[in-house]
């Protein structure tokens, strides 16, 4: 505790973050946090017990590891049906679950992030199915069109999928970049029924010259922008788990997850899940909407610098989401006693891999342990981890998951970054204050 009395003012804190290379940031959330409650203050003093672990002065809270506790709390907003949820944007609205609020193995509905690029179509808010239509058309031999009954009178499977935002976990991406700073929240494993897309391409016959899907929705753009749309190529289409979804947890979709139907293409990006779903147009090439082109729902082909601006010709779509875990328990804010059992517990998932281990730490990385893991009812939903830790030093301590794929990916501890802050997967840090 010696090399901490030696630290009197902010400025002085802050110039060893700098020293030790600290992110841009790290320094805002600082800055943030001293202005917001004093170096000194009644925090300041939790901030100063921060200091107590070693780590702060070999380093570690230097290169993006600056403690969580020092993050800002978002606030919480109430949405209809969605009690709770952080509100990043009121019109579209989007919005996500704290992890403590995301334990359950099933998301309840009124917990399903929000994610939406233009209005809330008339239909979905009336619960109206009369005169609703699935049309599929384009390159296939009998066009098809289905009301809400004949649809649901098709034979239907029932199973948990995961939709993930492929913007979930921007909030870490330094330098920032534009978009919903989403943090972890922004994925979901509800239990959906439907008719798997694939029986439906079957009924229309797609023709040989069927290579991909184009996705249309009810609901109304904003502004000019032109209808939400995105597509997959038709081996992902014909998977098994590619739902056309009209039953969410038991019930009819709500309104803002997409009612009356939607598509659910799990393990990929959840913008390939389309909502309020009218159309599908089978094309013989790659779908080339605005959501599917440009900067739009790709990353480089290869890594690059931090704040730099790839070449169109350099990107490239995102299709599955990278290996991944969320702690769920304990929640933020926890205080327990040294040397006594703290039940960690959380869920992992990889998109189209499985997982083959979670990993967690509670001295910044420094010692690992193996957590007992449950696989998932399929690969497409998420694998639950549990492990008990013990910490003995009082102080302000972090729990830090680290999952790993079958194939050997890991993930990683520093944020890599790409223009529009997608399929983010860095490591999940939890404080947790321990007395003595
Ligand atoms: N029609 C339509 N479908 C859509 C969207 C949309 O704005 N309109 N948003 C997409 C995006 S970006 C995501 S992440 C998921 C979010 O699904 P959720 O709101 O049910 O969580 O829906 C996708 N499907
Ligand atoms: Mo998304």
């Amino acid at each position: 505790m010696d090399k901490l009395n030696r630290i009197h003012t902010s400025a002085e804190f802050r110039r060893r973050l700098v020293e030790r290379g600290a992110t841009n940031d790290d320094l805002r959330r600082f800055d943030a946090f001293v202005s917001r409650r004093g170096f000194l203050g009644a925090s300041g003093a939790a901030l100063l017990s921060a200091l107590g672990a070693d780590a702060a002065f070999e380093g570690l809270f230097g290169r993006g590891l600056l403690p969580m506790a020092m993050a800002d709390a978002p606030a919480s907003s109430d949405v209809d049906g969605k009690p709770g949820m952080i509100l990043h944007v009121t019109h579209p609205v989007s919005g996500e679950f704290p992890p403590h609020m995301l334990d359950d193995d099933i998301t309840p509905t009124q917990r399903h992030y929000v994610r939406n690029n233009g209005g809330i179509p008339d239909r979905a808010t009336s619960g109206d199915t009369r005169g609703w239509q699935l049309t599929i058309d384009g390159e296939v031999e009998s066009p098809l069109s289905l009301s809400f009954d004949e649809l649901r009178a098709m034979p239907s499977v029932t199973m948990p999928l995961l939709i993930e935002c492929a913007g979930n976990g921007r909030a870490f991406f330094d330098p920032p970049v534009r978009g919903n700073p989403w943090q972890h929240g922004a994925i979901a494993c509800s239990e959906w029924t439907g008719v798997r897309l694939r029986d439906l391409l079957h009924r229309a016959k797609l023709k040989p010259s069927a290579k991909h899907t184009a996705h249309f929705g009810d609901d109304p753009p904003l502004g000019q922008a032109e209808p939400f749309s995105r597509g997959i190529p038709i081996d992902k289409a014909m998977e098994e788990h590619t739902l056309v979804a009209f039953a969410m947890n038991g019930k009819p979709l709500s309104p803002l997850n997409g009612f009356p139907v939607r598509l659910v293409v799990p393990g990929w990006v959840g913008s390939s899940s389309q909502k309020w779903l009218n159309r599908i147009w089978i094309r013989d090439r790659e779908h080339d909407s605005q959501k599917m082109t440009g900067y739009s729902y790709r990353i480089p082909k290869a890594p690059v610098a931090p704040g730099s601006r790839p070449r169109k010709e350099d990107m490239q779509i995102v299709t599955s989401v990278l290996v991944k875990s969320m702690i769920t328990r304990p929640g933020p804010d926890t205080i327990s006693k040294a040397g006594q059992a703290i039940d960690v517990a959380g869920h992992a998932w990889a998109g189209d891999r499985g997982i083959a281990k979670v990993l967690v730490s509670a001295d910044y990385g420094v010692h690992w342990i193996e957590t007992k893991l449950t696989p998932p009812p399929n690969p497409y939903a998420w694998s639950r981890f549990e492990a008990r830790l013990r910490i003995q030093q009082s102080g302000y301590h972090e729990i830090w998951a680290r999952a790993f794929d079958e194939a050997g990916d890991a993930q990683p501890f520093r944020q890599p970054w790409n223009p529009k802050g997608y399929i983010g997967n860095v490591i999940h840090r939890v404080p947790i204050h321990i007395e003595t």
